[in-house]
């Protein structure tokens, strides 16, 4: 049992008002809020140790540049990666998906396939594109179902001995399914394909065990999961990692260089070019220390329990449907109301200090699918309540009665 009172005083933010009205924050799927043992620990490095990694004889270098590496290794263990230098710190999930589909460039050639999901955000799709649009790849997608579901049966079909990646998400953002990775990683190693699994919505809920799972990616943002926005890690297989050429040139990524040639550095160095974001991955270990202080499967349960009761207690309402229904979902709710505009309600929710996101979430071919402009999207973590429950479907009425 979650002792949720006690683990919503560690977050200052949600003390706050909004428009006058106590803040409920159901907008966790964008970014997650930050609790104050993350923003100590941010605090604390600009106010004691700040310096340039990896490259200082100073104590202060030293400092920051165990501390960053102490991150790597929590990291390390909280995905159960075999290798320290299998972990890459990027910016973010996008900036993780753009460094693989960028390497593959020289990888791929001309009639080669790459499998992607009717569920993904669009930063698994774009990049994707582009990397065909460069190498002449073509590009597949696995079909959704009515419920939100992939349709594995078509991807069976889709895999052949041309497909060279397969990218699906973990969880899906808009609609919130749970995806059948560990089936797909297998399908597609079975034809010599390899995986990278977009963790953006999974992080902050699954502890995923990436040699368990056997998946060659795996990317996530630290500020899904209460940590701070511009930092997050890719996993690598150390053979994948290896045979990929670096991302980005510059400093730190090197190990010699002269006008006539540049030779890289090993792993993870060869992927992290320039001065990185020090102190947000310092602050991502903090994130995954609290977390896991926590436990992931008291956070997974207690989620499951917000979600049936949102889910219960939206569908009481006339005329309110809800888009995605897979039997494995996790605390994301996306639904409409009659022909009342998305927007219309969250921005008077909104009004009433209520956060939930509107529009297509960056998936517009779900929306497509649906035949949809868009959603009302509120998605919950560890910190929210039956309480804050009751109080949205109370503003959510009042909404509707404003706007029919
Ligand atoms: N992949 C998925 C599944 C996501 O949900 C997101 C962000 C990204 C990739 C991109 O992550 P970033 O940290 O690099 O931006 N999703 C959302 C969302 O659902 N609402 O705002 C951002």
């Amino acid at each position: 049992m979650l002792d949720i009172q006690n683990i919503r005083k560690d977050f200052p933010i949600l003390q706050r008002e909004v428009n006058g009205k106590p803040l409920i924050y159901f907008d966790n799927a964008a970014t997650s809020q930050t609790p104050q043992q993350v923003i100590d620990v941010i605090v604390d490095y600009y106010s004691n140790y700040n310096a340039n990694i990896h490259r200082g004889v100073h104590s202060l270098s030293q400092e920051a540049t165990d501390a960053y590496e102490q991150a790597r290794l929590k990291i390390q263990k909280h995905f159960n990666a075999k290798h320290s230098h299998e972990i890459i710190f990027t910016a973010g999930t996008t900036h993780g998906i753009n460094l693989i589909a960028n390497g593959f460039s020289s990888l791929l050639k001309k009639g080669d396939e790459i499998i992607v999901s009717a569920l993904e955000h669009h930063s698994n799709i774009v990049p994707w594109q582009m990397l065909c649009e460069r190498t002449g790849a073509i590009l597949k997608v696995i079909p959704m179902n009515e419920n939100g579901e992939l349709i594995m049966s078509a991807y069976d079909a889709l895999l052949n001995e041309n497909t060279k990646l397969v990218f699906v998400n973990h969880i899906s953002n808009a609609l919130g399914t749970i995806n059948p990775i560990a089936y797909i990683i297998e399908k597609a190693h079975a034809v010599g394909a390899a995986v990278l699994v977009d963790g953006a919505q999974s992080c902050p809920h699954i502890k995923p065990d990436v040699q368990a799972l056997d998946v060659d990616f795996y990317v996530c943002s630290a500020h899904k999961m209460c940590g701070p926005t511009g930092v997050g890690m890719l996993y690598g297989k150390e053979a994948w990692l290896n045979k990929l050429p670096p991302y980005q040139g510059g400093g730190e990524m090197i190990a010699e260089v002269s006008f006539e040639k540049t030779t890289y550095a090993g792993l993870p160095h060869k992927f992290e070019a320039g001065t990185p974001n020090i102190c947000g991955g310092i602050a991502f270990g903090a994130a995954l220390d609290y977390m896991n202080a926590i436990g992931f499967d008291a956070i997974a349960n207690y989620e499951h329990e917000l979600l049936d009761y949102g889910t219960e207690q939206l569908l009481k309402i006339e005329g309110l449907k809800i888009y995605g229904t897979a039997k494995e979902k996790t605390s994301v709710i996306s639904f409409n109301v009659g022909t009342i505009h998305p927007y219309d309600i969250g921005t008077i929710l909104d009004k009433m200090g209520i956060a939930v996101r509107t529009g297509h979430h960056c998936a517009q071919p779900i929306m497509d699918f649906y035949k949809i402009p868009g959603t009302v999207r509120a998605s919950f973590m560890f910190y929210n309540t039956k309480e804050e429950i009751d109080a949205f479907i109370t503003a959510l009425k009042k909404a509707i009665m404003m706007l029919s």
